[in-house]
């Protein structure tokens, strides 16, 4: 079923050069489009709605201040079953334990700078494409 999902480049990979390699993974995938894309450096407030779930969380300030620190890409990518997918594609959390040919097991070390947000659910993402773009329809 195609689907949309929220994917954050974070500034990690913006600044380590690696936005078209992470983008050329997704793009390379069958019946999977980017819909939307842009070059943004994110608001405190957008973070805290993106990132409620974790307040309290010992990692969640450095989190938020990381992710403000330099610009994302935000993006919007549409297609089959693209929110499994792009989960898939990223790797777990923790980029050690993440397996090689993932984007988190072939380009991370650090947890918290691990290159890639996609949403988890389609709930997660109707919630956070509202977040940061309000105005797609
Ligand atoms: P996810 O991005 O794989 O869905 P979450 O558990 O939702 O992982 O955590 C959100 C983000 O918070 C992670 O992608 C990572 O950047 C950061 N994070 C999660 N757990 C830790 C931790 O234990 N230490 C540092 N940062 C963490
Ligand atoms: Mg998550």
């Amino acid at each position: 079923m195609s689907e949309r999902t929220l994917v954050l480049l974070k500034p990690d990979a913006v600044r380590r050069g690696l936005i078209g390699e992470v983008v050329g993974r997704i793009e390379n995938k069958a019946d999977w489009a980017v819909t939307a894309l842009e070059l943004r450096t994110l608001e405190r407030s957008a973070l805290e709605q993106h990132y409620a779930e974790h307040v309290g969380k010992p990692f969640y300030e450095p989190l938020v201040e990381f992710m403000a620190s330099g610009p994302s890409v935000v993006m919007v990518v549409e297609g089959e079953r693209v929110i499994e997918g792009v989960r898939a594609l990223a790797g777990p959390t923790d980029p050690i334990a993440a397996p090689p040919g993932s984007i988190r097991g072939d380009f991370g070390t650090i947890v918290r700078e691990n290159l890639i947000h996609a949403s988890d659910s389609a709930e997660s993402a109707e919630r956070e494409l509202k977040i940061f773009f309000p105005d797609f329809i």
